[in-house]
């Protein structure tokens, strides 16, 4: 069937985007057996739904920086090309390590390649949604989220943002809340037919 919709997870490698889209569809996304191994958009559809699940950037041992930079530049790419079919933006992080790697890239001077793809998607008029994964490792949860939503510039309390903040664990199966904006956003598009490939449990 031709795609009509579709619904893109990116973020850093090893951050539990091909979890939490098996945890969602209930369908696996083929994963590689190292990070940054997948380099190419891999999908699944569902009648005329496509979810992707794009190649994981940033920082890899042993993968030469000239890589990363294309596989950025692939990522970029790949939404411009599809900008119009894509419902929203599924950014995945890593609760537990974010806030660290964000400060780091700060204190060089740099600009944090997720905050980048933040304000990308935020230029295209992209609905995004951040899940903050891996909260199962987080200890003061609240506290957390103030700081990751903070560094996208979004002003705590987190709970201010609950219409595009997800905090989930693909580990413990706790996805509900990322499910539930994903079913909100296909019923703005008038597909609530759609909802039973986006799990509640
Ligand atoms: N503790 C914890 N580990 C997770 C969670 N989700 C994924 N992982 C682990 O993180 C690693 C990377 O997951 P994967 O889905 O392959 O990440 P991807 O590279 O972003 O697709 C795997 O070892 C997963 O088991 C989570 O919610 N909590
Ligand atoms: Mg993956």
């Amino acid at each position: 069937m031709h795609t009509k919709h579709e619904i893109i997870f990116a973020g850093r490698s090893n951050v539990g985007k091909s979890s939490l889209i098996k945890k969602l569809t209930g369908k696996s996304v083929k994963t590689g057996r190292r990070p940054g191994v997948t380099r190419k958009p891999v999908h699944i559809t569902f009648k005329d739904l496509l979810i992707t699940d794009l190649p994981g950037y940033g920082f890899l041992h042993g993968v030469p920086e000239a890589v990363s930079e294309s596989i950025k530049d692939a990522i970029v790419h790949y939404i411009e090309d599809n900008h119009d079919r894509i419902v929203c933006a599924v950014q995945v992080v890593d609760a537990s390590a974010f806030c660290e790697i964000v400060d780091r890239w700060q204190r060089r001077g740099e600009i944090p390649i997720d905050i980048e793809l933040f304000e990308f998607l935020c230029d295209l008029d992209m609905d995004t949604i951040i899940a903050a994964n891996k909260m199962d490792l987080v200890k003061d949860q609240d506290y957390k989220l103030d700081q990751i939503v903070e560094r996208f510039d979004l002003l705590p309390p987190w709970r201010q943002w609950l219409d595009m903040v997800a905090p989930v664990s693909a580990k413990k199966g706790d996805t509900s809340s990322l499910a539930a904006l994903l079913r909100d956003r296909l019923h703005r598009v008038g597909r609530d037919d759609l909802f039973r490939y986006v799990r509640m449990v």
